[in-house]
């Protein structure tokens, strides 16, 4: 039997102020159940400088063990063996999941991103991805998403395959309905959790509801 979906946040793609940052990751873990969290720093200028990223790992990792919940980091397999992270999300232009296995080893938890595309998941399926995400299904301002991407996506995916998959790009509370009724193992979120009006645990405890009710 599949797992039920669960939460995946994906960190602000600045994080100005690590200090305050990470007491939202905090009142984040304390609002209901989180699988995973990525480290993300990346804007449509470029990535954080690598001793940014080790920074902000070595910040909100403990936390992250803490609670049990897998931390990964995004693009660099290289930062994620120096911070000692679970594992790293790759996109299409990044290093192959291929390469970031042959670096991380079997342990390791490697997620690929496949836009809208069956034919990208199923390759990185077969070169051994733990998980493939799909995306945008919803409009977002978090990142230029190239494509977007249709539920039925997920519930083929569902069907075909074993590996798991995330559903990214505007999720909230709200739309993740159709996600969640379509079979996806995780809702990768970052807007929707850290800039909610009334905090971070209040969306990571409404995330936890509507994927209850969907
Ligand atoms: N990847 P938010 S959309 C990191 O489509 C990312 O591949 C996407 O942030 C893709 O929850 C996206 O704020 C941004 O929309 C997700």
């Amino acid at each position: 039997m599949r797992q039920d979906c669960r939460l995946y946040l994906i960190s602000p793609p600045r994080i100005d102020d690590l200090s305050s940052f990470r007491g939202a990751f905090a009142d984040a873990l304390s609002g209901g159940d989180v699988a995973c969290m990525q480290l993300r720093m990346k804007t449509s200028e470029g990535p954080a400088s690598d001793d940014d990223v080790l920074y902000a790992a070595e910040a909100l990792l403990p936390l992250a063990r803490e609670h049990d919940v897998e931390f990964l980091i995004n693009d660099r397999p290289d930062l994620a063996i120096k911070c000692g992270a679970d594992g790293v999300h790759v996109g299409q232009s990044d290093a192959s999941c291929k390469k970031a296995r042959t670096l991380l080893g079997d342990d390791a938890t490697i997620g690929v991103t496949c836009h809208n595309s069956r034919h990208l998941a199923l390759v990185a399926g077969e070169d051994g991805a733990d998980y493939v995400a799909f995306g945008a299904f919803f409009p977002t301002t978090t990142k230029e998403a190239p494509t977007k991407a249709d539920p039925a996506l997920i519930e083929w995916w569902s069907f075909a395959t074993t590996v798991q998959c995330v559903a990214i790009g505007g999720v909230t509370p709200q739309n993740c309905g159709p996600l969640v009724r379509a079979g996806a193992d995780f809702l990768a979120v970052s807007s929707a959790v850290w800039a909610c009006r009334d905090g971070p645990a209040s969306a990571v405890k409404a995330f936890e509801k509507a994927i209850k009710e969907a």
